[in-house]
């Protein structure tokens, strides 16, 4: 018995099999969905196409979120395919790589703007596109950072983007409530992923997250996969809007720990 037999999910944002996206479609396996595949942009196929096939997935498709065509084609797709669907999970972000340098005040209107609409408007759009094809029962999951709460000084433009994604979880919560539908975030701890990796000084980072989190120590994709499991099963049914920390208690410190007496 699987926390998620007989779901279907359809998963955007695995770009190679360090990708929270992936810790979060082999554990939906795991569990018993069938799950489906939407990747960023032609070159990922070579990357996707045999992660999706060794879990025995036959829906790979394109999608750029930045295009609202791009959206629609890919959930007439999924149409085609699986009918309706349980479970869409939204695991992309993007800001310019000059945005994500440099002070916070220099961020460029195209800078905020191109971060807002690949990170933010996308779960709106893609949302909407699914809805039709939605079950009752069905769960909407985002991913998020602590930078949408507190200051991480390097995570910049992404750090209010993320702020205005946790408002859309709940706003879209809202929405979607009377139609059965929750939506819910993950604020996950610091993973070394693609989207993570040639962010200066990252490793440290880690380093001293481990010492100072309750839990000492660093969360892994399968940490995430396993509570994003959770909040796309019935286990959860009375839980939307929410967004959970898999931090190991990392955002409840205030004042750091000292040694002296
Ligand atoms: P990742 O690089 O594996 O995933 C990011 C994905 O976004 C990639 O698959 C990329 O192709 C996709 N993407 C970017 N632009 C796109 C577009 N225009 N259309 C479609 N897809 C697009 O890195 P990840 O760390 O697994 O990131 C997944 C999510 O987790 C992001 O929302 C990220 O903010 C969030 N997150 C990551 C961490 C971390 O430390 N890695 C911590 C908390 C939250
Ligand atoms: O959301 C993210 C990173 C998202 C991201 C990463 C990149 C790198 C390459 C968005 N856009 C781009 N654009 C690029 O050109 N994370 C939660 C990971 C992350 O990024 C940080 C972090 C953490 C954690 C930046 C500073 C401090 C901590």
């Amino acid at each position: 018995m699987g926390m998620l037999d007989g779901k279907t999910a359809l998963i955007f944002g695995v770009a190679n099999d360090h990708s929270i996206a992936w810790g979060i479609a082999e554990a939906f396996q795991r569990e018993g969905a069938t799950v489906g595949f939407s990747y960023a942009g032609e070159n990922l196929e070579k990357r996707v196409r045999p992660l999706a096939e060794s879990l025995g997935s036959d829906f790979i498709e394109e999608c750029d979120v930045a295009s609202d065509e791009a959206i629609e084609k890919v959930m007439a797709k999924a149409k085609a395919r699986y009918g309706t669907i349980d479970i869409l999970i939204h695991s992309v972000a993007f800001a310019s790589r000059e945005d994500l340098m440099g002070r916070f005040v220099d961020t460029s209107r195209a800078g905020f703007l191109l971060a807002h609409d690949i990170s933010v408007y996308s779960l709106i759009g893609l949302t909407r596109a699914a809805l039709p094809i939605m079950n009752k029962g069905g769960s909407v999951l985002a991913l998020t950072y602590y930078g949408a709460e507190k200051v991480v000084p390097k995570y910049r433009v992404m750090g209010v983007a993320k702020a205005a994604l946790e408002a859309t979880v709940k706003y879209l919560a809202n929405d979607l409530g009377p139609d059965g539908i929750r939506v819910n975030a993950v604020s996950a701890g610091p993973i070394r992923t693609l989207a993570a990796s040639g962010i200066g000084g990252f490793r440290t980072y880690q380093k001293a997250f481990a010492e100072m989190a309750p839990l000492r120590m660093n969360v892994t994709k399968e940490d995430v996969a396993n509570t994003a499991a959770f909040l796309c099963s019935d286990l959860s049914r009375a839980t939307t809007g929410e967004i959970v920390h898999v931090d190991a208690g990392y955002n409840i410190l205030g004042v750091p720990e000292t040694d002296e007496e």
